[in-house]
């Protein structure tokens, strides 16, 4: 067995864990966060057979898209005052990251 952590845009997590269910795949859905963003992303985690690894990739790729989010940073040298002024930044967020992972033991009980 393996376990599919996914983090994932808060945007594409609803779809994402609607298709996931309906194609009989079990979910935990976590609230999460970013550390470069500081904001919220959602992590689900997924544990599947082996041959399925692949089929839960792919409702990921399909549904998860890429987006530009901007974020603030201090300016790298300080101003005259040695004060900080934020500028903006724009990043490239997702689909999705995707770990996959081995289970040694899995029990329901
Ligand atoms: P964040 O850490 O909030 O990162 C959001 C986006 O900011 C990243 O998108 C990336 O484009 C950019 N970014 C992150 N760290 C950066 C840095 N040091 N310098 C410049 N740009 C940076 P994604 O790569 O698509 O990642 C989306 C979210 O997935 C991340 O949110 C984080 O929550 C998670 N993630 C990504 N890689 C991870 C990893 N290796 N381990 C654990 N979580 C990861």
């Amino acid at each position: 067995m393996k376990l599919v952590i996914a983090i994932v845009q808060d945007e594409d997590a609803p779809k994402l864990v609607d298709n996931l269910m309906k194609n009989n795949y079990r979910i935990t859905k976590l609230a999460s966060t970013g550390g470069f963003l500081k904001s919220g992303n959602t992590t689900l985690l997924i544990g599947v057979e082996k041959e399925k690894v692949d089929d839960v990739i792919e409702i990921i790729k399909k549904l998860c898209k890429s987006r530009k989010q901007v974020t603030t940073s201090p300016s790298p040298t300080p101003m005259t005052g040695g004060v900080y002024i934020p500028y903006p930044v724009e990043v490239q967020v997702g689909g999705a990251t995707i770990f996959v992972v081995d289970v040694d033991k899995f029990e329901k009980v």
